[in-house]
């Protein structure tokens, strides 16, 4: 892809001091699989460190909201244990579920970005319009909300057959999750650095 835009390319930006969360649904689970890999093996291209990703899931697509902001919010809990901030003040409320989904990492850094993940293939209810105009909207709020680029990494196909070729399983398809590590590394790179 050509790219006439000054800067760096967004191959260009370095990972290496990022700290990313990616949350998947798991529903049309052979799609999120190398969609889910496709992002890692991006962000791993990119510099990021493997002990820097931290990968959850949830049910569905429609919980993808949620667990972004809980994610960050419990990030955001490492860092406070350290530096003496009360949990509570960050979270308003339980810390209990908080706790347990940030168990699985070590780090102290906050997120620097989230890519939520799911695929959602139109059916003959009116589930699918519900369910992908709710989380487009809950996902963009998330990121506004609390000052973290969220990529919105959910696939909105009438069929198997784009879903396929969206997660690069057919011949001349692409996976978008590619694109989606890309974005997540570029956007925590630039998070600091637009004043
Ligand atoms: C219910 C439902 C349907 C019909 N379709 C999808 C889908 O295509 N992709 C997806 O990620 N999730 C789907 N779900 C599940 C909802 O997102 C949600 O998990 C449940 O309604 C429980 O809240």
């Amino acid at each position: 892809m050509a790219h006439s835009l000054k800067g760096p390319t967004p191959q260009e930006h370095d990972g290496s001091g990022l700290r990313i969360g990616i949350v998947h649904a798991r529903w049309n689970t052979t799609i999120i699989e190398p969609l889910l890999k496709g992002t890692k093996d991006k962000l791993l291209s990119c510099g990021v460190k493997e002990s820097n990703i931290v990968v959850q899931s949830v049910p569905g697509s429609w919980e993808l909201p949620i667990a972004v902001q809980r994610m960050y919010a419990a990030s955001q809990i490492q860092q406070s244990q350290n530096s003496g901030t009360s949990a509570g003040d960050l979270l308003g409320g339980s810390t209990t579920d908080l706790t347990s989904l940030s168990s699985s990492s070590q780090q102290q850094q906050p997120f620097d970005a989230i890519v939520a993940i799911g695929v959602l293939i139109k059916g003959e209810t009116m589930h699918f319009e519900y369910i992908a105009d709710a989380v487009s909207q809950g996902l963009m709020r998330v990121g506004l909300d609390l000052g973290v680029p969220v990529v919105f990494g959910v696939l909105t196909v009438l069929d198997d057959d784009q879903a396929r070729a969206r997660a690069g399983l057919t011949p001349t398809g692409h996976n978008h999750g590619e694109d989606w590590g890309l974005a997540a590394v570029e956007l925590g790179v630039k998070r600091g650095a637009w004043a």
